[in-house]
């Protein structure tokens, strides 16, 4: 069962979020135009002032922000208040290039608090609960947005950080831990290790786990559900708004709400920009409303998704809801001709019992024409007559997803070693022209 952290905002009639919307709008628009270089020049380049914003459609005069700004400014040049005001720095993995840094004054880790709460709340957790943070805490935002949140609800925090799988699972029969968080494919590794140890997940007292962080399929979400005998939550996030806390599944489990008097969204066709149509799929684009570090405008997740329409949610929220995040335009595959998101191959693979959670694809070249190979853990050793069949038909039902025959190898559980935080689940070694 939900509770409902902050009842006042979170039931806000539409009006007057839209108000509080459009005023807070205002106030950011005039203090990066006061404070950030950057925006400065933007506005001046399309002859825009802070006086042209009158109405929440005006957003769309201003200046989209991209992730190689923050990168071209890194890493204090988008910062809208001196240093010295800040007093907490979190930075992006920067896997794919220089880090985005983000740095939080108090008013600003009031807020991530605050949003992490509701999340947290909406999640299930409570104050009687006993609250395992399984992710690393650096200067990754996950592990401190959760820790904030839910010492602000008062449950008691047991900051695990991540790894030492083994450890993991003891802490959580020895203090008896009632809910966990973090990334989705860690917490199915640690099932993993759980029945290794001889440790069935079901008989710990795990009833709630709210993650996030990487794609999380339907499919994913019910083999969590289903391992562990515990309530599943989806929350969203990045760093360049707060880190998670952005939106959260209540317990419809039917969309994501999202802090909208915090974050302003809007979805847009990623190519042409232009705003789609009410429930149309696109890039989820966010203006920070209430940021004081690092105020950002309409800025380009590059993530996937749709908007519900406005209609109160049975949860009694009132808080626009979009649909979990398809993808990333930028991990949107072109393989032969079609177009291929690894989300799709995820759902196909997590229907099967036999199948474990550990999965990649990998691309490569052969007669100059693009192969696709599975590799897939299989929950336990098969025999080979049951690994050829489990093949097979993956091969099948992939198929028919994606219009051609895949290779598909099934492989014995804990044989894709996962480098980093987050699982990578494509590897494209095919020819560049
Ligand atoms: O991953 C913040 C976070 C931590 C969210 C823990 C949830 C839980 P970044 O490292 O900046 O921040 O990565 C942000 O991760 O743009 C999405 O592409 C992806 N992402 C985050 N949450 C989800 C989710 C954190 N629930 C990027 N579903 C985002 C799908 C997600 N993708």
């Amino acid at each position: 069962m939900d509770f409902i952290f902050n009842e006042k905002i979170e039931k806000m009639g539409r009006k007057k979020i839209r108000e509080l919307q459009l005023k807070r709008l205002k106030e950011t628009v005039h203090r990066v135009f006061d404070n950030v270089p950057f925006y400065q020049k933007k506005f001046k380049e399309l002859k825009i002032t802070p006086g042209d914003i009158k109405t929440l459609d005006d957003i769309r005069k201003l200046p989209f922000t991209t992730k190689n700004d923050l990168r071209d400014n890194a890493p204090f040049g988008m910062m809208a208040t001196p240093l010295e005001n800040c007093i907490e720095l979190h930075a992006s993995s920067g896997t794919t290039g220089t880090p985005v840094t983000v740095c939080y004054t108090p008013h600003d880790i009031n807020v991530w608090s605050e949003v992490m709460a509701r999340c947290l709340s909406m999640s299930g957790l409570t104050r009687e609960d006993v609250f395992q943070n399984p992710i690393p805490y650096g200067t990754f935002t996950g592990a401190f947005g959760f820790h904030y949140g839910a010492q602000k609800i008062g449950a008691l925090v047991i900051p695990s950080g991540m790894g030492q799988s083994e450890r993991q699972i003891k802490l959580m029969e020895y203090y008896g831990t009632t809910f966990i968080s973090g990334v989705a494919s860690y917490a199915i590794r640690l099932s993993q290790v759980a029945l290794d140890i001889g440790v069935d997940p079901k008989k710990l007292k795990v009833r709630n786990g709210l993650f996030g962080a990487e794609m999380f399929t339907q499919g994913l979400k019910k083999r969590l559900r289903d391992i562990w005998d515990m309530d599943v939550h989806d929350i969203y996030g990045l760093t360049e708004m707060c880190g998670p806390g952005v939106s959260t599944d209540c317990d419809q489990h039917d969309g994501l709400h999202l802090w909208e008097d915090h974050f302003l969204v809007e979805v847009v066709d990623p190519v042409t920009l232009e705003p789609v149509e009410l429930e149309e799929e696109g890039e989820i684009v966010l203006t920070t409303l209430t940021k004081e570090g690092m105020p950002l405008l309409r800025y380009r997740t590059r993530d996937i998704t749709r908007l519900y329409d406005e209609k109160t949610c049975e949860c009694g929220r009132t808080h626009v809801k979009h649909t979990p995040i398809k993808g990333r335009s930028d991990d949107m595959l072109i393989i032969r001709g079609t177009n291929i998101y690894p989300g799709q191959i995820e759902s196909v693979l997590m229907k099967h019992e036999n199948v474990g959670g550990n999965w990649r694809m990998i691309l490569s070249t052969e007669n100059d024409v693009d192969q696709l190979t599975v590799e897939v853990e299989s929950k336990k050793i098969l025999n080979q007559v049951d690994q050829i069949e489990l093949e097979e038909t993956l091969k099948r039902e992939i198929k028919s997803v994606i219009v051609f025959t895949p290779r598909v190898t099934v492989l014995p559980p804990n044989s894709i070693t996962q480098e980093g935080l987050k699982a990578k689940r494509v590897i494209d070694n095919r020819k560049k022209e």
